[in-house]
């Protein structure tokens, strides 16, 4: 197939997996081309059957803000005509599902049908996509894309909740790639970090306010309370002083903020235990990719992270905020290695049902499907 793949091409969830399931699909050997506005961080090396196709909206001076969606419909048309897309894959609503809609309104006029598929990711329904300054438009364009995927089962019922969906929506879950995410031996980097052989807990986020990166410092100054341990607060963003502030005045000598890290797996190779107290989490890809580093979660029960991180099992779930339950169940894994040991084999076993290897054919299925459907309705 030759595929067309809109995403927001920077570190975050969608864009991960947007890019990943690309990579993945052109290994396959369909042809792939990403259409975004630079080129996705984990398209990192090159290969035969990818393309990358930049949107760069022309600066006018009486835009304020250049027209991003009318530039990214107009590469949408471009890129489908010259290159003969099968089918087009947006993932995150805002604006790419309009976006495609615009694109595929225009290819008729040229008699080409052009069928879209929308994964929704999360924020573009829970957060962002239900404010009714952007409502309408995320309603419409999921109620006209041919087909569309949520990344969870729980993200599939807040869509029908807050919107008055009119289509189905089929559940394909998140992945990992066990080829970059494996534990693997990294002892000397362990040994700098914790030289007293300390535990280690690692929170990796984009420090957004959903992510309740003070409830990480608060329990973990709880745990290092009570047992010797290092905190590694992995990635940037708009709550990392506060953050880096209040480990401060706290515990800071056990706290490392490292920033944006390229080799995330090498830091999850080293860890014992992965905080994610999200306040809102359509599936929480970070947490999957610790698992598969054989890393337990301490999570919050928010959306879909139940459907990922198994209670009592792969590690724990609390209350979202309830700072002194996730030290509790920190505690109780930390301090008793048989438990701890037997949590991560079990998150092991866990992340393998989303290995990439498993969730690519439902993808190819799904185009092939959606395909078949839009020839059948033209
Ligand atoms: O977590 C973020 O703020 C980034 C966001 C994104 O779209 O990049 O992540 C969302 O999509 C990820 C990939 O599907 C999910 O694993 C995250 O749970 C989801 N984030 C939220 O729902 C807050």
């Amino acid at each position: 197939m030759n595929i067309g793949i809109v995403c927001y091409p920077t570190f975050g969830g969608s864009g991960v997996i947007a890019t990943e399931l690309g990579k993945g699909l052109a290994q396959q050997g369909h042809q792939v081309h990403f259409i975004t506005y630079q080129q996705p961080a984990r398209l990192d090396s090159f290969h035969a059957n990818v393309f990358y196709h930049e949107v760069r909206p022309a600066e006018y001076p009486l835009f304020e803000y250049a027209p991003y969606d009318t530039a990214l419909a107009s590469r949408i048309v471009d890129v489908t005509r010259h290159d003969k897309l099968d089918l087009l894959h947006v993932h995150y609503a805002i604006p790419h599902a309009s976006s495609a809609y615009l694109a595929k309104q225009i290819l008729r006029t040229h008699n080409i049908n052009l069928p879209v598929i929308t994964t929704l990711h999360g924020t573009d329904i829970t957060l962002v996509g239900k404010d009714p300054i952007y409502e309408p438009v995320v309603t419409f364009s999921i109620n006209e894309s041919n087909g569309v995927t949520a990344v969870s089962e729980s993200l599939r019922q807040d869509t029908l909740k807050h919107f008055k969906i009119t289509r189905d929506i089929e559940v394909i879950p998140n992945f990992v790639d066990f080829a970059r995410f494996k534990k693997s031996n990294k002892e000397h980097f362990r040994k700098a970090i914790a030289p007293n052989d300390e535990k280690i807990l690692v929170h990796v986020s984009n420090f957004r306010g959903v992510k309740r990166v003070q409830d990480v410092i608060e329990m973990f100054c709880l745990v290092s309370k009570k047992t010797p341990a290092k905190l590694l607060m992995i990635g940037d963003g708009p709550e990392r002083q506060m953050a880096e502030n209040l480990a401060r005045t706290k515990c800071s000598l056990d706290v490392r903020f490292l920033g944006k890290q390229e080799a995330v797996e090498e830091v999850l190779s080293i860890s014992d235990l992965f905080i994610m107290p999200s306040e809102s989490e359509s599936f929480g890809l970070a947490a999957l990719e610790a698992m598969a580093c054989e890393v337990p979660v301490i999570s919050s029960d928010a959306g879909g992270i139940p459907e990922v991180n198994i209670d009592g099992v792969t590690g724990y779930i609390v209350n979202v905020g309830d700072v002194q339950a996730m030290a509790d169940k920190a505690l109780k894994l930390l301090n008793d290695d048989k438990l701890l040991k037997k949590f991560k084999k079990n998150a092991l076993i866990q992340a393998k049902k989303f290995d990439l290897a498993n969730i690519l054919p439902l993808y190819e299925a799904y185009y092939k499907k959606i395909i078949q459907e839009s020839i059948s309705q033209k």
